[in-house]
């Protein structure tokens, strides 16, 4: 084989993300370079340049002596990050309009279920009772994103469009028009305190393990036209507390939340969210991303690795995202 091979670690993905569906979309995404899919008893390690994963098992990057890049086949490097023997090369996230389009579709559609006080309407629609109570506008409610990247920074951005007075906290200091920008720790109080919906849109490091807890709910907004304040977390589940979620649910300190991410994943059928009235639940598809943009993504980055050595939206591994 005279170009480095691309090798497949998938794992768990089912139908459209299947390891074999990704075979076929690499291997047209990559021209003539050879894409095989692991484990193969064939194949010499020493051919492999690139590898493209997905929940691969710890330890299983670190045998391929002449690897390059490492393209993770999603945002969140988390997993990734937990194991100790990932090669020291260049980690490259997946970044690309799709994903954050759809995203920003999960965010707008949350926040907007809670605005427009969708659970009591639902439940008013079954009990079969005319009530409507006040509406307020859009401005009267303050949206906080924790997490102002590439998927923190478009939601923010049609939030706003909509109305919402949106605001935003991350690491290091942004500048958004019309979005209110606070970061790092010292400011997180004055971002929670303005906030009467909380969007976790945060990698999960040992920065920002567990940082959605009670502490983090006390200090929302509580005179909001919302009754009590909202969380929705599009993260990763091991950003929040959930056993804080439950109790500050039952004793009125959060009014609802919307969770995709969980810590435990599938959700096991005795978890209390399943049937929480107060929990909007979906199985991690918040941003279920088109597996063909994704392998061109990859491929377009690879050729242009190999005229000129750049990559985009590679991994700060400090940083842990
Ligand atoms: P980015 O890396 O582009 O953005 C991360 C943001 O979080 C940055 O603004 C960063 O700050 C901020 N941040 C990181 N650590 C801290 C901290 N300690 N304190 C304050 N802010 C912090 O990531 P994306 O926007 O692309 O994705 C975010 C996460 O969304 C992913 O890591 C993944 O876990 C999750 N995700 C979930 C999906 C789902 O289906 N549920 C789908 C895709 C992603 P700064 O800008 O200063 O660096
Ligand atoms: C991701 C995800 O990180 O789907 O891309 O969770």
């Amino acid at each position: 084989m005279n170009k480095g091979v691309l090798a497949l670690l998938i794992h768990g993905g089912t139908d459209n993300w299947s390891p074999q569906r990704w075979q076929a979309r690499f291997t047209e995404a990559c021209g003539d370079r050879p894409v095989v899919l692991l484990p193969d008893a064939a194949l010499d390690p020493a051919e492999v340049h690139y590898a493209a994963v997905w929940k691969p098992v710890p330890g299983e990057l670190a045998g391929f002596p002449n690897l390059r890049v490492i393209f993770n086949l999603g945002a969140g490097v988390d997993a990734l990050m937990a194991d100790k023997t990932l090669p020291d090369v260049p980690l490259v996230r997946v970044a690309v309009d799709d994903l954050t389009a759809r995203m920003t579709e999960y965010v707008v559609l949350h926040v907007l279920m809670h605005h427009r006080q969708e659970l009591y309407l639902r439940q008013s629609q079954r009990d079969k009772r005319w009530a409507p109570k006040y509406q307020w506008p859009a401005a009267a409610i303050g949206v906080g994103i924790m997490g102002l990247g590439t998927l923190g920074t478009d939601a923010a951005d049609v939030l706003k469009r909509l109305g919402f007075r949106v605001a935003g906290w991350s690491r290091s200091a942004k500048q958004i028009d019309g979005v209110e920008c606070f970061h790092g720790a010292a400011q997180l109080d004055a971002f929670l305190q303005r906030t009467d919906i909380l969007v976790s849109l945060l990698p999960l490091t040992a920065d920002t393990r567990q940082i959605l807890n009670r502490n983090v709910f006390t200090k929302l907004n509580r005179t909001s036209p919302l009754g009590a304040p909202v969380m929705i977390n599009a993260g990763r589940g091991g950003l929040q507390n959930e056993a804080d979620i439950l109790a500050c649910l039952d004793d009125g300190t959060l009014g609802a939340v919307s969770l995709d991410v969980f810590g435990h994943e599938p959700l096991p059928a005795d978890s209390r969210f399943w049937t929480h009235p107060k929990v909007v639940l979906t199985p991690h598809n918040a941003a279920d991303t088109d597996a063909d943009a994704i392998s061109r993504y990859v491929g377009a980055q690879i050729a242009r690795f190999e005229q000129d050595g750049a990559l985009e939206n590679m991994v700060d591994r400090k940083k842990g995202y």
